[in-house]
């Protein structure tokens, strides 16, 4: 950034924090970044809690408790396996961040319209601790079903998580639960159905130096895992050590930064059409009788079921013996759901088109769906037939959309046509297994409310709680298919969490379920004030990253290095915030379990060193560089420790090597191509349609559907010509970070376009254009870019929500967001088998603003 305009934003900044949507008074104390004084320099070791996958350690330096500036790790010389954890662009804006003009500064509450950010005023922590209090037990008197915490990925701490919440719920009589995830409902449910795995199983990233041809599948993870130490530096390592690689293909309608010239071939696919393309190698591989029947068949006798019409026989008569045999109680389901499956729908009749089906899925037939020529899909087929061990990844982009669960089933079909799982350097279409130290963390207690509902479904539960049921809707813990939840949500504690509007499906149907909600009480506890904020009750400020001490590990996608940190507070808490544990505590006393929600440790610092000790007992110090000191004050001092993980795992090699000895987890213990429970929910589930679309369906096969919003949808395609699709941007992670001028200035938050779309509407890179569906519109400027395939625009996600000042309505009658949140063009829609989120299934049109 240019010296003059650091300058003018930094006079921004302090005039608006003057006047941020704090109602703050115009005190010196509120006045950010304040002014650093003259003296020593303390250095503090943070971490950057974001869930992007890695916890990248962050070395504070302060001065008499003003942050003057942040770095990254370069403890140690940077030799791979106990490399150096370097933090990409957002840690190293967390200064910026710490100190934003809309950091929350004391308890609000408020008296305005839900969604109105000048609609709070201050109280105080007494008040907003009382309050809550007396609506959580009013929530109660209802059921403890009516009590919830939404999702919040937004911090990962170790003990002052959200998780605090869960420990305080579960003492004062439970929470309504909720299963699966924003990033990988279907795909659980596809890796589940098929290797009886939760989806994150594939080789280590660190083994496809031993792969000779490699295909990625929306896989991106030198934008998605951008940390020094993780999954996107395993790979170019990788890549690098490779010395047999003949060949690399990736397949997304973006040129994404994991390609940049590492490919051999970029497939821009049309989005949502990779079953289709899927299926068309799945074809070439099966017509391919001498290689099919020398190579692939074998590997499917031996390790499959329901291929064919007399393997899906065979499934059936095995799961009805495993039923006969079980004096558990859990035949009855599998009685049930191996009654459910049908040999006529089997994988082999199907793609070829014969016995019950008429569609043959050649490449003639994919070309034009996908888009990908036939010949470059015969090609692919060949690639991977003749490839001595093909790394197969599926990102999570194609499941986060309709039907995604059958386009992640077809996707892990190739790499069990090919005959060659289990061997080094082969991968079976997962993410990648990743390993890491691990931590203990505070416990949370057990629930006494056993009904879950899927994490995608809260916004409906507001409102159809009590009908809710697992054939609708896919609730857990009810007795059969349609006992109803039986409860409304009443309470919401929305903690790290900004799911509760902006990474939401369709933000406009959300606000209006939260603002016509009258006899709902929703608590946010964040550190900013975010869209979600603005239609809590009460607004509870929490203290920032680098103003805690904590204990925290390297996450869930740090790659192959192991590495915890020590954190300790670089500034006293600011303004009035307080942790997440101190906010339950207080909250806890004021329901009568003040002295059980605080247990044995009581303090802060007295858990803190309670849980390290436990951590160290855990990782038992085996390679821990440098060795773990006596307490967690010493460990603070060192700060960050690392241990090579040696990760080296191959998807399903044990399998591979004893089928028998080590049988999956799925109902006969082989790979399942059909599956018996996915045969009983297609016949017994019902799908909802909730906005009135149609294409939602199970099968009891992987199949190509034509969804709602698809390529292939004929509803829409008139309207809403080009489709969308959308990515997890450099700029933020999620929602966070938006609020940080830099990243805002070094990634554009821009619609990119084809040069053809753009001449076709007279655009230029630079032009403000209105992306708009029936849903909503937002704004936002146009860049041209031969990035993208013509038809299909791309949108980072995350961006904040903000409805024009004036009320200016879009092209179909809502008032336009010009913050430009992809969330406002989002379908809510529930997918099928998980009941999880389609948000990367969109289809708008556009036109200059
Ligand atoms: N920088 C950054 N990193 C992050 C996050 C973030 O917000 N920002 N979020 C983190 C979290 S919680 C998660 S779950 C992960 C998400 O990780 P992913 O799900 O892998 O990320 P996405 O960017 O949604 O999708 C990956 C790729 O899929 C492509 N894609 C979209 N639609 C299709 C399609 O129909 N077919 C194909 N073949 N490709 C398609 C996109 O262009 C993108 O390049 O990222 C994590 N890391
Ligand atoms: N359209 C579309 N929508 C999506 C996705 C997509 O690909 N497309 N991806 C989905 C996915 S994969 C995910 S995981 C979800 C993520 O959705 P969320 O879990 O909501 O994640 P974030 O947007 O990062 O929001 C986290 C919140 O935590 C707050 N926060 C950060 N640090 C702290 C702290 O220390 N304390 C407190 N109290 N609060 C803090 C932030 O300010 C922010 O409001 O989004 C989903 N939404
Ligand atoms: S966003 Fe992720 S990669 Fe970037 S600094 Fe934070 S933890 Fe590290
Ligand atoms: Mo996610």
């Amino acid at each position: 950034m240019e010296r003059r305009s650091f300058l003018k934003m930094s006079a921004a900044l302090s005039a608006a924090a003057t006047v941020s949507g704090c109602n703050s008074s115009s005190k010196d104390a509120d006045v950010v970044p304040p002014q650093p004084p003259v003296g020593e320099e303390k250095v503090n070791w943070s971490s950057c809690l974001v869930n992007c996958g890695s916890n990248c350690p962050i070395k504070v330096f302060s001065r008499d408790g003003v942050i003057t500036r942040v770095e990254t790790d370069h403890e140690v010389e940077d030799v791979y396996g106990l490399h150096q954890v370097r933090a990409c662009a957002r840690g190293r804006s967390l200064r910026q961040r710490t100190y934003a003009p809309d950091r929350l500064k004391r308890p609000m509450k408020r008296v305005g319209e839900r969604g109105d950010a000048a609609g709070f005023v201050p109280i105080s922590w007494e008040e907003a601790v009382s309050t809550i209090a007396q609506k959580l037990k009013e929530a109660y008197a209802v059921s403890p079903k009516s009590v919830f915490r939404s999702y919040g990925s937004g911090a990962y701490y170790g003990f002052a998580s959200n998780a605090n919440f869960n420990r305080l719920f579960n003492l004062c009589g439970g929470y309504l639960n909720a299963y699966g995830n924003y990033s990988w409902a279907q795909q659980m449910e596809a890796a589940k159905h098929t290797f009886g795995t939760g989806s994150t199983m594939g080789s280590a990233t660190a083994t496809l130096d031993y792969s000779d041809f490699f295909l990625g599948i929306a896989y991106n993870p030198n934008e998605i895992r951008q940390s020094g130490s993780g999954e996107g530096y395993d790979f170019v390592q990788a890549l690098k050590r490779n010395t047999r690689l003949k060949k690399m293909v990736m397949i997304d309608p973006r040129y994404t930064d994991s390609m940049l010239g590492k490919e051999d071939m970029w497939l821009p696919i049309r989005p949502g059409t990779d079953a289709a393309f899927a299926e068309a190698v799945a074809y070439v591989m099966i017509s391919s009788t001498n290689w099919f029947n020398s190579k692939s068949k074998p590997f499917i006798d031996k390790y499959c079921f329901g291929f064919d019409y007399d393997s899906v026989v065979a499934q059936k008569a095995e799961l009805i013996a495993l039923a006969d045999k079980d004096t558990s109680g859990k035949s009855e389901h599998l009685r049930e759901y191996s009654e459910a499956l049908n040999p006529e729908e089997n994988y082999r009749d199907y793609i070829l088109g014969q016995g019950i089906y008429s569609i043959q899925r050649t490449p003639e037939w994919a070309e034009k769906i996908t888009g990908i020529a036939a010949d470059t899909i015969k090609e692919i087929a060949d690639e991977l037939m003749g490839a001595k061990a093909p790394y197969i990844v599926v990102g999570a982009g194609v499941n986060r959309q309709a039907n995604g669960e059958q386009s992640m089933r077809a996707l892990y079909m190739l790499s069990v046509l090919t005959g060659k799982l289990g061997i080094e350097g082969a991968s079976n279409g997962e993410l990648p297994r990743m390993t890491g130290m691990g931590r203990a963390g505070i416990p949370t207690g057990d629930n006494p409310v056993k009904e879950s509902i899927s994490f995608f479904t809260w916004s409906e539960a507001i409102n159809h709680g009590e009908t809710m049921t697992a054939r609708t809707h896919g609730v857990r813990g009810t007795d059969g298919l349609d006992a109803p939840l039986g409860a409304n949500i009443k309470f919401i504690f929305s903690a790290s969490d900004s799911s509760l509007l902006n990474q939401h499906a369709e933000i406009n149907n959300t606000a209006q379920i939260l603002r016509d909600a009258q006899d709902l009480f929703v608590v946010s506890c964040d550190c900013w004030m975010t869209p979600g904020a603005k239609f809590a009750d009460i607004i509870l400020p929490d203290t920032s990253w680098l103003e805690s001490n904590d204990l925290v590990d390297n996450s869930y996608a740090a790659g192959s290095l192991g590495y915890l940190t020590a954190m300790s507070a670089a500034v006293e808490p600011m303004w009035e915030c307080k942790s997440m544990y101190e906010i339950a505590a207080l909250i806890a006393d004021e329901m009568g379990v003040g002295n059980e929600f605080r247990g044995e440790h009581v303090t802060e610092e007295a858990w803190l060193d309670y849980l390290y000790k436990e951590t160290v007992k855990m990782t038992a110090n085996n390679g821990v560089q440098p060795a773990f000191p006596a307490t967690y004050k010493e460990a603070q001092q060192i700060g960050v420790f690392r241990k090579d993980m040696l990760n080296r795992h191959v998807a399903l090699q044990d399998f591979v090597n004893d089928p028998v000895g080590n049988k999956l987890a799925t109902p006969t213990g082989k790979i399942e191509i059909a599956s018996s429970e996915l045969a009983w929910r297609a016949k017994y589930w019902t799908q909802e349609d909730v906005t009135g679309v149609k294409g939602d369906t199970i099968t009891a096969i992987p199949q190509y559907t034509v969804t709602w919003d698809g390529y292939e949808d004929k509803d829409t395609a008139t309207d809403y010509p080009l489709q969308l699709a959308t990515y997890h941007t450099k700029g933020r992670t999620h929602s966070s970070y938006h609020n940080v001028p830099w990243l805002r200035e070094a990634v554009e938050d821009a619609l990119w376009m084809n040069q053809v779309d753009a001449d076709e509407k007279g655009l230029s890179s630079g032009d403000m254009v209105e992306v708009y569906n029936e849903r909503g519109s937002i704004e936002v400027p146009v860049k041209i870019t031969p990035r993208v395939a013509p038809n299909v625009v791309a949108l980072g996600q995350g961006a904040w929500y903000l409805a024009d000042a004036k009320g200016r309505t879009g092209a179909t009658g809502k008032v336009i967001d010009v913050g430009g949140a992809v969330n406002t063009l989002t379908r809510y829609q529930p997918s099928p088998v998980a009941k999880g989120n389609p948000q990367l299934t969109i289809r708008v049109q556009i036109r200059k603003a």
